[in-house]
């Protein structure tokens, strides 16, 4: 049949940071054929699946030749001859294959480029954009950027400790108008530091990076920027990713560039005082991955007014997620596919989450590609929210730009709203 998968080969190819990665083309017997690439992360949270490296003398030990050769010599021939259309079925074959919890023997890497790609190929083959093969007729809706800016933390050698400082455009029309209006303010950000004679490289993100005096300033110069470009809190509110396990160790948190230790209480104490200072719509991992009741005393506090948000707590992982809903730990989760390695349990994520009335995230990571996959499963599951970086790297507004396309296309069915 035409539809049935006739060759997979995978190759090794660059990430933004310069790293390995994977990246894998499936061929259906019908010629058609569509490629995925695989992003990866800095601030790994402790319970994602195995990103499998080689460890060898090349790339400083980052290199994927392992994960490219268990694509082509594992995967390729347990999944040949199958239908593209049964995702389920491969996703399946593959988790089966690798036989692990984690994905720690084939690779969540070697994985999820396989799984994204069949998806690829699969909506190619039907001559269906991605959004409408894994989404259905009602899935117009276009995501509310969580655009980062600033950046701190893992992500940037300045002395801030936050990770990611983003504006979301909640009072734009539409998604055109809503990414504008954060350019225009990144735009301002840029001139205001400049002023400032402040740093204006960037982090990994493509948010600035500059040494502040405080993370507290960092929203001071954000809300400025967002007044010098002509918006108001009331239609541009701040979102937060404080990436908090990278500070927790032994029940503390440590920190390091402020240099000062903080309990539970401490922080959840100090994001209240920010929430009460700042338009701040959403705090992402504002305690540890391992912090469970830590999680379930911030959503208490804050989570009627505040979108609490687990990255590394959940990891797109089906099991963390319905502990944390048993809990009443966060109320929202950020969704990164290669957290989990296959597209057919980060969409049972999606939908579970949704089904217990937790928003979604759909997110990139700090190491990415051209590959614009984020950006189609934001619309086809109506998450509402996508978090993909600054728009000056290319790899970033890769997803932008694909989501402009979206739009475009929708035509006057596109929505727009968290
Ligand atoms: C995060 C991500 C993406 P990383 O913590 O949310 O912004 O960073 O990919 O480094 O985990
Ligand atoms: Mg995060």
């Amino acid at each position: 049949m035409d539809y049935y998968i006739d060759k997979v080969k995978a190759l090794q190819v660059l990430d933004s940071r310069g790293f390995p990665t994977v990246a894998t083309e499936v061929s259906l017997k019908s010629g058609v054929s569509a490629v995925a690439m695989v992003p990866s992360g800095a601030s790994t949270g402790e319970y994602e699946a195995v990103e499998l490296r080689d460890n060898a003398q090349d790339y400083a030990g980052k290199g994927v030749k392992k994960a490219v050769k268990n694509v082509n010599t594992l995967i390729a021939p347990a999944i040949m001859g199958k239908s593209a259309f049964d995702q389920e079925k491969i996703d399946e074959i593959m988790i089966k294959l690798d036989g692990t919890d984690n994905k720690g023997n084939l690779g969540a890497n070697a994985i999820l480029s396989v799984s994204l790609a069949v998806a690829k190929a699969a909506a190619k083959q039907l001559k269906l954009p991605l959004y409408r093969y894994l989404g259905n007729a009602f899935s117009n809706r276009l995501p509310v950027p969580m655009m980062n800016i600033l950046n701190g933390g893992a992500h940037a050698s300045n002395n801030i400790d936050i990770q990611e400082f983003m504006v979301m455009p909640v009072g734009a029309k539409n998604f055109s108008e809503g990414l504008r209006q954060c350019s225009e303010i990144y735009k301002s950000l840029k001139d205001i530091l400049t002023n400032l004679g402040k740093s204006t490289a960037v982090g990994d993100e493509g948010g600035f990076a500059p040494d502040l005096e405080s993370d507290e300033q960092a929203i001071e110069i954000i809300m400025k920027a967002i007044k010098k470009a002509g918006y108001s809190d009331k239609n541009t509110k701040i979102a937060l990713d404080a990436a908090a396990s990278e500070w927790y160790k032994d029940g503390v948190y440590h920190l390091p560039k402020r240099n000062v230790d903080m309990t539970t209480e401490d922080l959840i104490e100090y994001f209240e005082k920010l929430c009460a200072m700042y338009p701040i719509f959403s705090i992402e991992d504002p305690l540890s991955e391992n912090d469970w009741n830590g999680f379930v005393k911030i959503t208490d506090t804050l989570g009627e007014k505040v979108q609490i948000v687990g990255d590394d707590l959940f990891v797109t992982n089906e099991k963390r997620l319905a502990a944390g809903i048993r809990m009443g730990a966060g109320n929202a989760v950020l969704v990164k596919v290669n957290q989990i390695g296959t597209l057919t349990e980060s969409f049972r994520t999606i939908e579970n989450a949704h089904r217990a009335g937790y928003k979604t995230i759909i997110s990139h990571r700090s190491g990415e590609t051209e590959d614009t996959t984020i950006a189609d499963i934001a619309v086809a599951v109506n998450s509402g929210q996508i978090k993909t970086g600054a728009p000056c790297r290319a790899e970033r507004t890769a997803k932008y730009n694909r989501l402009l396309f979206i739009e475009n296309e929708l035509k006057e069915n596109a929505k727009f709203f968290i």
